[in-house]
């Protein structure tokens, strides 16, 4: 049996998370239109008959903002790059080529690891993607480049051929049934988070931590969470509340929404927004 670590790797918003989700079949991550979605490596395992990938998502490399979440997502890439067998490299042919796929391709080019290139999208009408006879010429030392979609699932299957043919034979990593490596409570405040990349503008989103505080099974069945969202300013805590609360409401009603239908039983979802300018320091 086959068995190994593979890394998604790319610049933002390619569709890493979105493609693990795809080739897991459940949704481990959280995916969003904007860039740095991803803050924490979560983990995905195929399982197979031939045996066993594990896919890391990686926060996308991201050059545009210079501060501390940045710095360490950045960090992380390339430490992540030392304990895999393999990488994915993710490309996006919406746009063009820029400083950070060149960084990317650089570290890329610089491994010795097996890479298999994907550019992603092709569900889209070549029109909206532009880039990609570009990609298609980009050059990583690559062993094969596929054309993919992890929205439509187009030619997923060709990616996990040729990835189970790079690695070695192995013992598995991880029990049978396992999907993910993330645990139920991180992957309830991942969504809270979602939920707020989703419905704020600009960069509220990346000033924020989600927290569970409570999570309460009540004699009915049902669930009790309460959670705490910190933001460093002021202002933006009474964006994140709203007007009459209306914003907090849509990101608490969205969340429970999407609980409750993994969960499969009612939920109560209690949002508080706190204050801390050094919440960065204490949890990234
Ligand atoms: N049309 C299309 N859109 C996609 C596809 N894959 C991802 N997307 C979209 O691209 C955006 C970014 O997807 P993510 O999966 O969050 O991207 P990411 O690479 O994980 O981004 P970071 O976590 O920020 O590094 C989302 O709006 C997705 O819906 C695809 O195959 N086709
Ligand atoms: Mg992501």
């Amino acid at each position: 049996m086959k068995s190994g670590f593979v890394m998604l790797a790319g610049r933002s918003n390619v569709g890493k998370s979105t493609l693990l989700n795809a080739l897991i079949g459940t949704k481990v991550a959280i995916v969003t239109p904007k860039p740095q979605t991803t803050r924490h490596p979560v983990r995905g395992i195929l399982h197979d008959k031939r045996g066993q990938i594990v896919f890391v998502d990686t926060p996308g490399v991201f050059l545009g903002r210079k501060d501390r979440v940045s710095k360490v997502l950045n960090e992380f890439v390339d430490d992540t790059l030392s304990g895999v067998d393999a990488v994915v490299y993710v490309m996006d042919p919406t746009r063009d080529m820029g400083p950070e796929e060149e960084h990317i391709q650089k570290l890329l080019r610089a491994t010795r690891l097996p890479v298999i290139a994907v550019i992603n999208k092709a569900d889209l009408e070549l029109a909206k993607r532009p880039f990609q006879k570009t990609y298609e010429a980009s050059d990583v030392n690559q062993t094969e480049t596929f054309s993919v979609s992890a929205k439509s699932h187009k030619n997923l299957n060709l990616l996990v051929d040729a990835i189970f043919g790079v690695l070695e034979e192995n013992e598995p990593h991880y029990p049978d049934l396992q999907l993910t490596d993330i645990s139920h409570n991180q992957w309830l405040e991942e969504l809270v988070r979602e939920k707020i990349f989703l419905n704020l503008e600009e960069e509220i989103p990346y000033s924020i931590k989600v927290q569970l505080e409570e999570l309460e099974v009540r004699d009915d069945g049902s669930r009790f969470l309460a959670m705490n969202i910190w933001t460093t300013e002021e202002r933006y805590k009474k964006m994140i509340i709203g007007k009459g609360a209306e914003m907090l409401k849509r990101i608490g009603s969205a969340a429970r929404h999407e609980i409750e239908d993994v969960v499969g039983c009612k939920v109560f979802l209690e949002l508080n927004v706190k204050v801390d300018p050094k919440w960065q320091t204490r949890f990234v």
